[in-house]
């Protein structure tokens, strides 16, 4: 059979690049198929370089919430070109960029921009340990916050994907100081806690997990999270780097009222660019340097382009609030999904919050990655790939969430839902 453009490139790729990709869930290795290439994207719509469209829920992973090329993001990166690309000295757009950021999340009083999900955790770590002067970490299984040594243990995603237990590469002696605990898990902090609490820097969590599937915290979880760290000195981090401006413009702490010591942010802040920020509660933000000792640097971080882009797009948010749309868009396709589930009679359960979803081949709750691990891998793999076949572009991987954008019609939410009958009546 003659090879699809995709399949061509993709073997020219493998030769250059590892795994052919430059991150690995994208190679599609758990779903048994090769990676689409991708020629361009426009609203709800991502095509490939064999001329095939599709509806995308992948959205670059999170950050294209109002849909791709959105005009507005479009103009104020083209506008800005004409300045420059970088300068690696301060501009106004950081400014900017800052103020909307700590004008939307709660907890923020000052805030730092990086390049990446990672470099944010990463930092956030360092300046929890500078802080508290302990080195000890919590995080918790399946929640992946990048790809830095302290935390890639017991990680979700591409790890949890490609069903690797940790890294070759990571010293014992790092991840010694990181202690790993099932999500939504009171009793297992409670008991860490009480023994070893005052060694404890920081506990991170992603407060609607999205790197096992979608997993949500139970209503009391985050809150004892708080309590807890707060009656020991650990500080509190919310990786938001998919949940920020995502379930709500305030983040997952807006949406669930609660008060972490450092937030970290990607994805959406950068519309589509490479960007990363942490920020928090300004007396531990100061010992970040120059202003304090906590060293973290970057050539990019700041860049004209990422900056316009990402506050084309948070001001675009600010102005139009899509949220309560978002979530009626998603809550009817995860309601249509759940119906026909039980229709078809099929072993799987639908969950969503705001513009994230999920979809577990699995009856039973999914409470914890231990839970998430259950889901039938074989039915995910062949829903994946009919699902592609017929127009749909979804995660490829068990372990990742779904994303609605604002450029998702009603019709495209139909045909998706067409499309799932078909492909639940088959599988
Ligand atoms: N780790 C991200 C997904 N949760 C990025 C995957 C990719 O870009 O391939």
């Amino acid at each position: 059979m003659k090879k699809t453009n995709s399949e061509m490139l993709y073997e020219r790729a493998c030769k250059l690049i590892p795994g052919g990709v430059n991150s690995p869930v994208r190679a599609c290795r758990s779903v048994g198929t090769y990676p689409l290439f991708i020629e361009r994207a426009e609203g709800s719509r991502i095509y490939d370089v064999d001329g095939h469209a599709y509806i995308d829920y992948v959205g670059s992973w999170g950050p294209m919430i109002l849909g791709h090329r959105h005009p507005q993001v479009i103009d104020a990166v083209e506008n800005v070109l004409s300045r420059g690309l970088s300068f690696g000295a301060p501009i106004d757009l950081e400014i900017e960029l800052a103020q909307l950021i700590i004008d939307a999340v709660p907890s923020i009083d000052m805030v730092r921009m990086v390049n990446s999900g990672t470099e944010a955790t990463m930092s956030a770590i360092r300046l929890a340990r500078a802080f508290t002067n302990r080195d000890t970490i919590i995080k918790f299984d399946g929640c992946y916050h990048g790809h830095a040594d302290t935390l890639l243990v017991d990680a979700g995603s591409g790890v949890a994907t490609l069903a690797i237990p940790g890294s070759p590469g990571i010293p014992e002696s790092i991840v010694a100081h990181t202690i790993s605990l099932p999500y939504n898990d009171i009793q297992a902090v409670e008991t860490l806690m009480s023994k070893k609490g005052k060694s404890i820097a920081a506990i991170i969590v992603e407060p609607v997990a999205g790197n096992m599937g979608l997993v949500l915290p139970k209503p009391e979880f985050l809150k004892y999270l708080r309590d807890i760290t707060k009656s020991h000195g650990t500080l509190l981090i919310f990786d938001e780097v998919m949940t920020g401006f995502r379930v709500s413009y305030g983040g997952a702490q807006e949406l669930y009222n609660i008060d972490p010591d450092i937030t970290c942010l990607g994805k959406i802040i950068g519309g589509g660019l490479p960007v990363g920020a942490y920020g928090g509660k300004k007396h531990i933000m100061e010992m970040v340097a120059p202003q304090g000792q906590v060293y973290q640097a970057g050539t990019l971080s700041g860049n004209p382009v990422a900056m316009a882009a990402g506050i084309a797009t948070l001001k675009t948010l600010h102005t139009t609030n899509p949220y309560a749309e978002l979530s009626k868009k998603t809550e009817h396709l995860v309601q249509g999904m759940t119906q026909l589930i039980t229709k078809t009679g099929k072993k799987a359960t639908a969950s969503c919050v705001g513009s994230m979803f999920g979809l577990f081949f699995t009856d039973q709750p999914i409470t914890n990655f231990k839970e998430a691990k259950t889901s039938n891998l074989a039915m995910f793999k062949s829903y994946y790939t009919s699902m592609l076949s017929l127009g749909i572009y979804l995660a490829p991987s068990q372990f990742e969430a779904g994303f609605v954008s604002t450029a998702h019609s009603d019709e495209d939410i139909a045909t998706t839902l067409t499309t799932f009958q078909t492909v639940m009546e088959k599988l």
